[in-house]
């Protein structure tokens, strides 16, 4: 018998790629070290320090509807969002308040006082990844857009069906930038280089006046903008993205204590439902919204970083999938 004909065994649990073999839908980002953070925009971003991370296979762009509903298919999974809230973390809530819903956007007439989110956000019993705008709306036309009111244990359900997984923060950063070590975008220096529209952030004054001058008032199919130097889609924008990371209030450094007093205050947040948890349960996530506004949320950039509530499904936050290569 010829041994050396027999394949090689797989790991349990693997499917049937492995270390380079290309992915459809993956992109592979290659490894290295790079500086992560910023100290130009919110205290939450600093300091800047040299992470570093290993080659890695990365989703093309943000989880659609289409390949959520596959997995929903497939393993009949129920999202956080299509559950009733539990009365143990709602003590004292009316019990009839506590059936299944979401956080959707809501516009408003006119301006507010931007310290307040709950001016825009809505509780919508209903509303779900099946139903983003709430109960009289559907996923026609949306099939493409990334999906929506999934919280981190839908995501990490998701990952484990498609033999994948979350990214740590320093894949997530390090992906984003595309090569641009130190760049404010994912794209260079300026916003809207020669006028150009890089990615479905809200021009505008949050969060009365939604110009959409890219023609999309809400999340955008993925791929409509260009890609990063890596090939990835949609880092910017569009919807946030959990990662597995836990959430710190600054980056943990060494140098810590070398950065300046004068660090820019606390910046308000287009993204805040934040009602359930402690400061200390949230999770990072990255990448800015359709939400995020020059005026208002300047988060549209790699180093942009949200503590989000792992059960606060919203309109504007989904996930995207990472196997290391
Ligand atoms: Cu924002």
């Amino acid at each position: 018998m010829n041994v050396s004909r027999l394949r090689p065994l797989r790991t349990p649990g693997q499917g049937p790629y492995s270390g380079d073999m290309p992915r459809k839908g993956m992109t592979l980002v290659p490894g290295g070290s790079f500086r992560m953070g910023s100290t130009a925009f919110y205290p939450e971003e600093g300091p800047v320090f040299t992470a570093e991370v290993q080659s890695l296979w990365v989703d093309d762009h943000p989880v659609t509807n289409a390949a959520f509903r596959r997995f929903v298919a497939s393993t009949g999974h129920v999202t956080i969002a299509e559950s009733a809230p539990d009365p143990r973390d709602f003590p004292g809530a009316d019990p009839a308040l506590l059936v299944p819903g979401s956080q959707v956007f809501t516009p408003t007439a006119g301006p507010v006082p931007l310290n307040d989110w709950t001016r825009w956000w809505c509780w919508v019993p209903g509303a779900s990844w099946r139903h983003p705008d709430g109960p009289g709306s559907t996923l026609h036309g949306r099939d493409l857009h990334p999906v929506v009111h999934v919280g981190l244990e839908d995501a990490l359900a998701y990952a484990a069906w498609a033999g994948k997984r979350l990214p740590t923060e320093e894949e997530w950063e390090h992906a984003a930038r595309g090569g641009l070590d130190g760049a404010t975008y994912a794209w260079g220096e300026e916003f809207m280089p020669r006028g150009r529209i890089m990615a479905n952030t809200w021009h505008g004054r949050f969060p009365c006046q939604n110009l959409a001058p890219h023609g999309f008032t809400r999340t955008s199919p993925v791929r409509k903008f260009r890609a990063n130097g890596y090939g990835l889609y949609d880092v910017t924008g569009n919807v946030w993205e959990w990662t597995a990371a836990r959430w710190t209030d600054r980056h943990p450094a060494a140098d810590r204590g070398s950065q300046p007093d004068d660090q820019p205050a606390a910046g308000a947040s287009c993204c805040a439902p934040r009602a359930t948890v402690s400061e200390h349960d949230r999770f990072v996530i990255k990448g800015g919204s359709h939400l995020c506004a020059p005026s208002y949320c300047h988060r549209y950039r790699p180093a942009a970083r949200q503590g989000h509530g792992p059960r606060d499904t919203t309109s504007h936050v989904g996930f995207r999938c990472v196997r290391s290569a």
